[in-house]
């Protein structure tokens, strides 16, 4: 990995032969508009990595040299298929091999399939059955730390895959509360929310409630989600839990929750903005919220006015 490739960047040279194509053909696709180059303060042209990544889903091209790219060389040669590459993926983090997860996770987004699709149906339901194998005591404990430290990983290069979302763009903060370790599923709404172009920061886990409050008050983010995949004290979890809201809705961010641990009693103790299952609901839900443009009535083709869809705010309470 070059030490472009740490700050996401890289030279017009890496991305030719990345492809296989000349510099020029790079550099004609540059000129028209389909690539985007930065100048580096020596004056030298370089390319943003999730640029070229966008431009790849896209024009459909294939990487022959795609470790020119921090990519694994076999990119390219795995299943296209979520459901295809899900027994691959588990297996692969069962082993503790990072290049094979990496090849699997790549190959699927380059193929078109959104990070939200990746993690809800690719990276969660691995998990799953990895929960499943250490609980029928088949797996030892040291494979799934493992895995999950290659899970966050591939998370976080997916998060600098997907295009950075503009200084414009609504804000979300979240996490996880106190008495929560699980750190995948706040980095994975995290990067689902940047996919859909939301700047959407995890704080990370295990947050006391008066900490996340503080960030309400000075980021004042459109939306605070909470993940919560693991609670010790009901109660301690629902007070605190009913603090944030407070300070959310008076600081205008709707608060969306979601993870294993939210039953539907507990849900019925809880205001929230919306309680998603899963990452696809709060892509809904987040665009929902972004939703402000006149909608055409197509329906009578009269002068009535306008559909309009408006912020949901102050937030209300809706299941997704
Ligand atoms: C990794 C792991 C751990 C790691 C976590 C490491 C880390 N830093 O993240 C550690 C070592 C901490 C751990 C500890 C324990 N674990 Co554990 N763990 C898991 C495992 C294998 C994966 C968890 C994970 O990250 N899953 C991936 C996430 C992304 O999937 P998900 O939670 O379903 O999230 C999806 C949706 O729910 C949703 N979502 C989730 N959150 C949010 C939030 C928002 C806002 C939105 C919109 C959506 C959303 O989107 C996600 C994508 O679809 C699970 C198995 C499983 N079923 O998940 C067991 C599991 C959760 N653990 C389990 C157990 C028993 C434990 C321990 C009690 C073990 C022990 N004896 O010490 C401790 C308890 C720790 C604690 N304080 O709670 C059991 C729980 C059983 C039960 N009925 O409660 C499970 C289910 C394993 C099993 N099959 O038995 N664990």
């Amino acid at each position: 990995v070059s030490k472009h490739l740490v700050k996401n960047l890289v030279t017009p040279k890496q991305v030719a032969q990345a492809i296989g194509v000349s510099e020029s053909s790079l550099k004609r696709w540059c000129d028209r508009g389909l690539l985007t180059t930065v100048r580096t303060a020596g004056g030298h042209r370089r390319l943003a990595l999730d640029d070229v990544f966008q431009f790849l889903r896209q024009s459909g091209q294939h990487l022959v040299r795609p470790e020119l790219l921090g990519l694994p060389s076999n990119t390219g040669q795995s299943a296209t298929v979520i459901d295809r590459a899900r027994d691959q993926i588990r297996d692969a983090l069962m082993a503790g091999d990072v290049d094979q997860c990496r090849r699997i996770v790549f190959d699927l987004y380059l193929a078109k399939q959104s990070a939200c699709e990746i993690c809800d149906h690719l990276l969660a339901t691995a998990f799953h059955d990895l929960g499943d194998c250490w609980a029928r005591g088949e797996m030892s404990i040291y494979r799934e730390r493992r895995a999950c430290e290659i899970g966050f990983t591939l998370l976080h290069e997916l998060r600098s895959a997907v295009p950075t979302p503009p200084a414009t763009a609504p804000i979300a903060i979240g996490g996880s509360l106190e008495s929560d370790p699980y750190r995948l599923p706040t980095a994975m709404v995290e990067l689902v929310l940047r996919e859909i172009g939301w700047q959407a920061t995890s704080l990370g886990t295990r947050l006391p409630a008066a900490t996340i409050a503080d960030a309400l008050r000075d980021i004042r983010p459109r939306l605070l989600w909470i993940s919560v995949s693991s609670i010790e004290s009901v109660s301690a979890f629902l007070d605190d839990y009913a603090h944030l809201q407070r300070v959310a809705t008076e600081n205008g961010a709707a608060v969306v929750v979601g993870g294993r641990e939210l039953t539907a009693e507990l849900r019925q103790q809880m205001t929230y903005s919306a309680y998603c299952d899963t990452l696809r609901h709060l892509v809904a839900f987040a665009a929902s919220l972004t939703m402000t443009t006149e909608q055409p009535d197509r329906r009578d083709g009269s002068d009535q006015p306008n559909l309009r869809w408006v912020d949901h705010f102050p937030p209300k309470q809706e299941d997704c």
